[in-house]
């Protein structure tokens, strides 16, 4: 399996070395009027505005409420609405940070931290890999994404699942309708390298089209690269860097526009893709890419940016969650019974401030029932399980 990949991640490569990049951005290329709505759909309209080629949505719960059904009937929204649905969440995407500072414990006092938002109750979720279905069931045992309640996604909603369309446009909708109360990080899998090998690529050409995949990945390079959450908890989809001298200001400068893919090394891979271990030190990483991290690395990371804890996903853990590192580093997973096969739980960490203190609990669920179509059903190099 592993040389399996290796071959195409090669082949990838080889492919991308020949082809002519392809310049600008094709979210701006998209002519939205050019699009008629399907008279198949008997939906909710879309009040959609282009001014100066930005696009702009009034998303509506209404909207949502519909999407979500013809969703679970089998059912597509109009390509127009969803290339408007990417274009529009992508402005906002565009516009944060790089790391995302949000759940301050106390009033903003000063002009600078008029991003940091307060709320009361903040929901971590880790990799749900286009498992639809769950992420409904996660809602519906959670709460729903309101103005009390904010939910962080942390990376990997793609790829895998047969339902990475829906649960990218479910995501993405609801940032539409509550800009500040959900936030998505980047993680691994939203990359075109994964995309291409794990599902999402395929899956989006099969359902709309292929420049619906173009949309979407140039998305992707606009999510933000990490998130911290009342200015104690870091929060990324992978881990820690194999240099001990990184700080929150390093994340807070990284220009994530400057490439449309992650670079292959420093930082920004790094919080893609590292994973921890056990024992002290740094080692290499099974994954052929990025590096593995002790303990005494996070907790000397800790200490330097003065946080509590680090927060990841990017592996399963049998129980959902697993607290690591002497309690300073904690993996979430959010994809219950992985690929239909691994049998784990799903969980989510849940912040709620009291006393002007974060109390964090961790909460799980099982996987529920879904349509009869296996993980990777759309995609053509028969890399699937
Ligand atoms: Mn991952």
């Amino acid at each position: 399996m592993e040389k399996q990949l290796v071959r195409i991640i090669n082949q990838i490569k080889f492919e991308k070395a020949i082809a002519v990049e392809e310049k600008g951005s094709t979210i701006a290329s998209i002519n939205l009027d050019a699009f008629t709505v399907e008279s198949s759909y008997q939906g909710p309209d879309l009040d959609i505005k282009v001014e100066d080629k930005r696009v702009c949505v009034s998303m509506t719960q209404e909207y949502i409420s519909n999407m979500v059904d013809l969703f679970r009937k089998g059912g597509k929204i109009p390509k127009k609405h969803a290339f408007a649905i990417v274009a529009a969440a992508n402005e906002i995407f565009k516009e944060q940070p790089p790391m995302v500072e949000f759940g301050l414990k106390r009033p903003a006092t000063a002009a600078k931290e008029l991003q940091l938002e307060e709320a009361k109750k903040i929901t971590v979720c880790g990799d749900t890999h286009g498992q639809f279905y769950d992420v409904l069931n996660l809602f519906k045992r959670f709460g729903k994404v309101g103005k009390d309640h904010i939910y962080l996604f942390n990376g990997d909603f793609v790829d895998r699942g047969s339902w990475s369309c829906e649960v990218a446009f479910l995501l993405y909708s609801l940032k539409l309708l509550y800009p500040q109360n959900i936030y998505i990080n980047r993680g691994n899998h939203e990359t075109n390298d994964m995309n291409k090998v794990y599902g999402f690529e395929d899956e989006c050409k099969y359902k709309y089209s292929e420049k619906l995949f173009s949309c979407f990945s140039e998305s992707f390079n606009s999510l933000p690269y990490a998130s911290l959450i009342g200015q104690e908890y870091l929060v990324m989809h992978g881990g820690l860097f194999s240099s001990d001298n990184v700080t929150l200001d390093d994340i807070r400068k990284i220009d994530r526009f400057k490439s449309k893919q992650p670079p292959k090394e420093g930082i920004e891979m790094e919080l893609l893709w590292t994973d921890p271990q056990e024992s002290k030190g740094r080692s290499a990483s099974k994954r052929g890419i990025g590096m593995q991290f002790g303990p005494d690395v996070t907790a000397d990371f800790c200490e330097r940016n003065k946080l509590k804890a680090i927060i990841r996903s990017h592996e399963v853990r049998m129980g959902g969650y697993e607290i690591e590192h002497d309690g300073k580093l904690v993996t979430v997973f959010s994809a219950p019974n992985y690929c239909d096969m691994q049998g784990n739980l799903g969980a989510v960490v849940n912040f709620t401030l009291k006393d002007d203190e974060y109390k964090v609990e961790y909460a799980t669920f099982t996987h529920v029932d879904h349509p009869n179509i296996p993980p990777m059903n759309y995609s053509k190099n028969n890399f699937g399980f």
